[in-house]
């Protein structure tokens, strides 16, 4: 599947793009499925959460979701978050409720039939073993909205700091559901910055979590980040310890994408990351 060059460059610069790899009929399947959802979501009481002044927001501003059970349950659930700035100073939604929608998860690739389709897809199982994952195990996948006007700014972040293995195997799946450009919030990267150190690790114990941090080396700057634009069907393939961040949106379009964070069943995953499989089956790709 992937050519020794491809290898070498994932394996060199963190990070790996394949351009328009999947094809439009399934973009679109999972687009659908992923606007389904939120209507779903909506009819099942979103009213009342707003009116009890008690939305679940996602924010990468914030770490902390010590006690946020909402939060902590969806490691084997499908539930909705809000953007941010979903929400007026009088606690109104600012667009259509469709629109607020920050992401979907995080057991998408498990409960929904379109997701679990899409995510166990063969051609990711012989991109997992050309990249050295023996024993790919999907951890965690996320529907990202990044919408329009509000989409919310993901922080620098490296993904091995909440998918810690011993050795680090995490490997990031993502997929451009939408055109991601530098106008409506596309990633960024570090080239070669996972030959770096993991910087921080989030733990979970009991209901508090806690970002550790491990080693203080600056997060990147304007000499030392690369944009990834990328259109609709594309594949962007991280490290787990490469650093990569997305800017607010605040272009007129959204910026759709799905991920997949999948481990490698030979490496120790650790207990105390918050993500834990306890009902769901915990499977790789179809071969
Ligand atoms: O899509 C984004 O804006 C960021 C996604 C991300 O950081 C991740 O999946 O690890």
């Amino acid at each position: 599947m992937l050519t020794k060059e491809q290898i070498h460059n994932y394996n060199d610069q963190g990070f790996l793009v394949l351009d328009q790899i999947i094809a439009t009929e399934l973009i679109e399947k999972v687009k659908n499925q992923a606007a389904f959802l939120v209507n779903k979501w909506v009819e099942q009481g979103v009213e009342q959460e707003i009116e009890d002044g008690d939305p679940h927001i996602f924010t990468t501003k914030d770490n902390d979701r010590s006690g946020d059970q909402y939060f902590l349950e969806s490691a084997e659930k499908i539930r909705c978050f809000f953007e941010e700035e979903a929400f007026s100073k009088e606690g109104k939604l600012v667009q259509e409720r469709a629109l607020c929608i920050n992401k979907i998860g995080h057991a998408l690739h498990e409960i929904d039939p379109v997701f679990e389709e899409f995510s166990h897809q063969r051609i990711l199982g012989d991109i997992a073993a050309d990249l050295g994952i023996q024993q790919p195990q999907i951890r965690q996948s996320m529907y990202i909205f990044k919408q329009p006007r509000i989409g919310g700014e993901v922080n620098w972040h490296q993904d091995a700091s909440f998918f810690f293995t011993q050795p680090q195997s995490v490997v990031t799946f993502w997929f451009a559901i939408e055109d991601a450009t530098l106008n409506n919030g596309c990633l960024w990267v570090e080239p070669q910055g996972h030959k770096g150190p993991l910087r921080e690790r989030f733990n979970l114990d009991g209901q508090t979590t806690t970002m550790i941090s491990l080693d203080n080396t600056p997060w990147p700057t304007k000499t030392c980040e690369q944009s990834v634009e990328v259109k609709a069907g594309s594949l962007v393939i991280f490290h787990g310890f490469l650093p990569h961040y997305s800017a607010p949106n605040r272009s007129t379009r959204s910026r759709q994408a799905f991920t997949l964070h999948v481990t490698d069943g030979t490496s120790q995953y650790a207990e105390e990351n918050w993500l834990q499989c306890k009902t769901l089956p915990l499977r790789g790709f179809n071969r």
